[in-house]
């Protein structure tokens, strides 16, 4: 079998066919699509801190040959066509050339995240049998170089560590392999010949909790993906897209993100951190005037202001999704930033929902948008599976022109994510008003049930974050003999308080709230900030393991 299908699950055959002609899909792969749109342009395309460390910006010209120069000295590799590559790199301009120069030659990446470490990425290598593993370790304290020495140790089967500073004996520098390539130039082309219809890429999943699944994305789901996500958000050449999210991740990779960007022709700019002393800096420098962030780097953002910081002016849209922003954050954004706001409900898997440039404020403010495509297929399903009526909370199933059939080589995960007529089944529970829009209310597991009752966590957390006192709140299930689990608020103090509540003030505050008696917290628990997945969003599992009481067989 062509390894480029190996480990995808395809769409049925009359499906594709309906994708193709209807324009959906297009027969043109990853590497021949960056040719096309990048290669000849002779404005700046990519802005962001080159190998040196320093800032550098690349005209579409000099990106494409940076790319070729690469993918000739990882040719030297033997890195062939269809080979998976774990890339974890920062947000620099080697990303981007690290990642066509795979596409050039024809490799898959598999999209790793700075915050992975051992654990993480051992399991993609495995999984993948990827014998090589490109690591960003630009920045001070990186914790790249220690974890490359663990794994050339632990993982017998991996062959070339590539890092972008060190070149010593054991390990590659990507600043070695450009001039590598550079001595001999010739094109490689290996990857123009790639089946548009094989993986292109394969995302990590989401999840807060466990190892990340691994999704099989195609060069035409996910092109299509980053083509229709810039034409709803209307990019155009005058924009420019900063990258502050890790790049790796599916949101500033393609929804519309780098690939949108491009697609478009308007500059990618990568930018080191989200933190708005950083970002704020980088827009300004660079004119950026869209970027994304996850609603707890939000709240950040909304701080600064507050302490008197403007965000710099260029910035016409900011996108915000990952997890579940609450609405007043929502309609601080507008004012506080000057830009407007987009919610972006999505998955690495596929689905994306976007509120629209036309959409009235309160759905812009309270919904996390609707669908992509007109040829997105979406049920929202009682625990029966029975379609629910709009307005009812339901488990959000999907299917369509850029939604996954399977995941990468997990039989397990396959049987219980997806229905036998191919919905994947996300574990959202949603709501869908007349108009389309979703309003997501929780994950299935994130349902706290206490005895015979059943708890909405994030309705919960919303609550508390009305509290003047309350920074963030995150409310857990923790495991209770008498109830089966019991409902726990982790909270962050309001920096500027030195009071902390009593568990009997949060109870009272949230009665006020008018929020019912078999909700309310069993327990709370103060922590100096919540713990983040790789991508910022809170990690529940982390806070689950930290408070939960000691199992009866640990207790001595
Ligand atoms: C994005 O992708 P993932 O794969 O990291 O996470 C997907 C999950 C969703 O199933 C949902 O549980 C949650 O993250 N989520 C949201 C949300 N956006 C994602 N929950 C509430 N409100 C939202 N706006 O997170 C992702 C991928 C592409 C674009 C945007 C986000």
């Amino acid at each position: 079998m062509n390894a480029a299908f190996d480990g995808l699950t395809p769409w049925p055959e009359e499906l594709a066919e309906t994708y193709c002609k209807g324009g959906y899909w297009q027969n043109q792969n990853l590497a021949s699509w960056f040719a096309e749109k990048v290669s000849n342009k002779e404005n700046i395309v990519l802005s962001g801190l080159g190998i040196d460390g320093k800032p550098q910006d690349l005209t579409g010209k000099e990106l494409h040959l940076c790319v070729q120069e690469l993918a000739q000295g990882l040719a030297k590799l033997d890195i062939q066509p269809s080979e998976k590559v774990v890339l974890q790199m920062g947000n620099t301009n080697s990303f981007v050339i690290t990642l066509f120069a795979l596409f050039e030659l024809g490799a898959i990446p598999v999209m790793a995240l700075p915050g992975h470490r051992y654990r993480e990425i051992e399991h993609f290598l495995n999984l993948t049998k990827a014998r090589t593993w490109i690591a960003g370790d630009i920045e001070e304290n990186s914790p790249i170089p220690d974890l490359a020495v663990k794994l050339k140790e632990g993982v017998p089967s991996l062959q070339n560590i590539i890092l972008d500073k060190q070149d010593t004996g054991s390990f590659h520098s990507l600043g070695s392999l450009l001039k590598k390539g550079n001595k001999k130039f010739e094109s490689t082309n290996l990857g123009h010949a790639t089946d548009p219809a094989g993986i292109a890429v394969l995302l990590c999943s989401g999840g807060t909790t466990g190892l990340p699944k691994l999704i099989p994305r195609t060069h035409r789901d996910y092109l299509f993906n980053a083509k229709a996500s810039a034409e709803v958000c209307e990019l155009d050449e005058n924009d420019g897209y900063l990258v502050a999210l890790p790049a790796g991740h599916n949101f500033p990779l393609a929804c519309p993100g780098i690939l949108g960007a491009f697609e478009q022709g308007a500059k990618v700019v990568m930018c080191p951190s989200p933190s708005p002393d950083i970002a704020y800096q980088w827009i300004t420098d660079t004119n950026a005037t869209v970027t994304a962030l996850v609603p707890p780097l939000v709240r950040v953002w909304l701080q600064n202001a507050e302490l008197g910081f403007k965000a710099p002016s260029t910035l016409r849209m900011l996108q915000v999704g990952g997890s579940r922003l609450d609405a007043d954050l929502a309609q601080c954004i507008p004012n506080k930033l000057s830009c407007k706001l987009q919610q972006v409900f999505g998955m690495a898997e596929g689905l994306l929902n976007f509120t629209r440039s036309k959409d009235p404020d309160l759905l812009v403010q309270k919904t996390q948008g609707r669908p992509l495509s007109e040829l997105d297929e979406i049920r929202i399903v009682d625990s029966q599976g029975q379609d629910v009526p709009n307005g009812q909370r339901g488990e959000l199933w999907t299917r369509g022109p850029y939604t996954l059939r399977g995941y990468y080589k997990d039989p397990k995960a396959n049987d219980s994510s997806f229905s036998a007529d191919g919905y994947y089944k996300s574990g959202d529970l949603v709501r869908r008003l007349s108009s389309g829009h979703l309003i997501v209310e929780g994950r299935i597991k994130e349902v706290i049930r206490r005895g015979a009752e059943t708890i909405p966590a994030e309705s919960l957390e919303t609550h508390l974050s009305l509290h003047s006192e309350i920074q963030a709140a995150a409310v857990i299930g923790l495991p209770c003999e008498r109830l089966g689990q019991q409902v726990c608020a982790v909270l962050v103090n309001k920096e500027e308080t030195d009071l902390t509540l009593t568990l009997n003030e949060v109870r009272h505050f949230l009665i006020e709230e008018g929020v019912a008696h078999f909700m309310l917290p069993d327990s709370i628990e103060y922590v100096p900030e919540l713990p983040l997945t790789a991508v910022g969003k809170v990690a529940y599992q982390q806070l689950i393991s930290k408070f939960s009481p000691p199992s009866p067989e640990t207790t001595y």
